[in-house]
């Protein structure tokens, strides 16, 4: 069989049909391209997908987690299955190639192995995972981190800034929150993948300055989440003089500095990121009492990512201390930093020699699925470019060439995986 794979390729006139229909189902109110989960056009885009796959030849069943999974059936079911895909979910405001790519990728790849006639040892899984993207319930990958059982019945009973619990949430979207917890079951034991390699554009400005049309993922980086309370003194902003003032929002302003520089002085890959305050009351005439503030860091350092937590508590507390504000700090992990195996990172790297296409090795700054699948199976990532290194925002823009090989690479590297012991 080894003639056919070399016959895989990738028809680009198919993917831009893909891509260009999928980004028409999208909310009309915001701005570049919004499918949040959960929502009217989440929900559309969704059934678009699964017909999607039907027709690219897959057996498609949302599991119990809300994943949409299609299957290429292989020519020995009891073999452990390959596992590939991605999300088709947005940031607010976000783009049209995140995620996407790596779904609409993996139909290509499906199309590719019937028209050449290609049936794997193994079944393939394409998965569309749910709720990749962070949400107001401060929990991203809410599909792949069910799957590989890191979804908790705490977690059901995060609530959003209405009020609203995630377990409520699951079940407006026709999921049984005890079925949701209980989708890993099937993954723990006889069906745990072989192997799992998700494609998706680089969301960094990395290949494109090094002119290489693929990256092939060393590790996905950790992701720690900030919320501070700052507790200063409400006062009348006309009268109380400025030396005696409690002023929350000088603290926080003070604080969201010097979240900044622990991103600047990161000496490995380490970024740290403010992205909300909020001030109470907000009353042009009220020195600020209240303010809380978002923020998060993430690193493929393990080591940096806990040192750089530790020094920005403290930094913060003391600068806060010198405006007579108090500070509350809560930590949460979205996800531990994650290695790629070495293993499938090697097969996709002499994949590509094998194809003649140049490769680098990059981190990954952006969490994906695969750091939750990787606890059920060794994984890969393949990036191709973004151009201007933009993503997360209406001008993220990836190439149609690069995003072919992208997918040539993903299908010639499962088929090899396919034989990998
Ligand atoms: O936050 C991330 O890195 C991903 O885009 N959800
Ligand atoms: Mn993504
Ligand atoms: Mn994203």
């Amino acid at each position: 069989m080894p003639s056919k794979p070399d016959k895989l390729t990738a028809v680009p006139e198919r993917i831009e049909a893909d891509l260009t229909e999928l980004s028409r189902i999208r909310d009309p109110d915001s701005n570049g391209w919004t499918r949040t989960v959960f929502s009217e056009p989440y929900q559309a885009s969704r059934a678009w997908m699964r017909t999607r796959m039907t027709n690219a030849g897959l057996d498609v069943h949302p599991d119990s987690a809300g994943n949409l999974v299609g299957v290429l059936p292989g020519r020995n079911p009891a073999a452990r299955p390959l596992v590939t895909g991605s999300h088709t979910d947005t940031v607010r405001g976000g783009g049209r190639f995140d995620g996407i790519v790596g779904v609409l990728g993996a139909l290509e790849v499906v199309r590719q192995l019937i028209e050449n006639d290609i049936q794997l040892e193994r079944d393939l899984l394409v998965i569309d995972f749910l709720g990749e993207e962070s949400n107001g319930f401060g929990l991203s990958c809410l599909g792949s981190r069910a799957l590989a059982g890191e979804l908790s019945a705490a977690d059901l009973d995060r609530k959003d800034h209405r009020g609203t619990r995630l377990g409520d949430r699951y079940a407006d979207f026709g999921l049984d929150p005890s079925d949701v917890l209980a989708a890993c079951s099937g993954w723990a034991t006889a069906r745990r993948p072989h192997r799992y390699v998700e494609l998706h554009i680089e969301q960094g400005p990395l290949l494109e300055e090094r002119n290489v049309p693929i990256g092939v993922v060393t590790a996905i980086a950790g992701i720690e989440r900030m919320l501070a309370t700052f507790t200063g003194r409400p006062d009348h902003a006309g009268t109380m003089p400025m030396a005696d003032r409690r002023d929350a929002l000088v603290a926080a302003a003070e604080a969201v500095l010097t979240v900044r520089q622990q991103g600047c002085d990161a000496p490995v890959h380490g970024v740290a990121t403010t992205s909300r305050l909020v001030s109470e009351p907000g009353s042009p005439n009220v020195v600020p009492g209240v303010v809380r503030m978002q923020a998060e860091m993430r690193s493929v350092d393990p080591g940096w990512l806990s040192a750089a937590q530790l020094r920005l508590a403290e930094e913060i507390k003391l600068k806060a201390e010198a405006c007579g504000v108090g500070v509350d700090i809560e930590w949460s992990t979205d996800n531990e930093c994650r290695p790629a195996s070495p293993a499938v990172h090697e097969t996709i790297s002499s994949t590509a020699d094998a194809m003649g296409i140049a490769w680098e090795p990059v981190p990954s700054g952006a969490t994906h699925d695969a750091v939750h699948i990787a606890r059920l199976c060794p994984m890969g990532m393949i990036f191709v470019p973004s151009r201007g290194g933009r993503s997360h925002c209406p001008e993220e823009w990836s190439d149609l060439n690069h995003i072919a090989t992208g997918i040539q690479l993903l299908g010639r590297t499962l088929v090899e995986l396919d034989g990998a012991p």
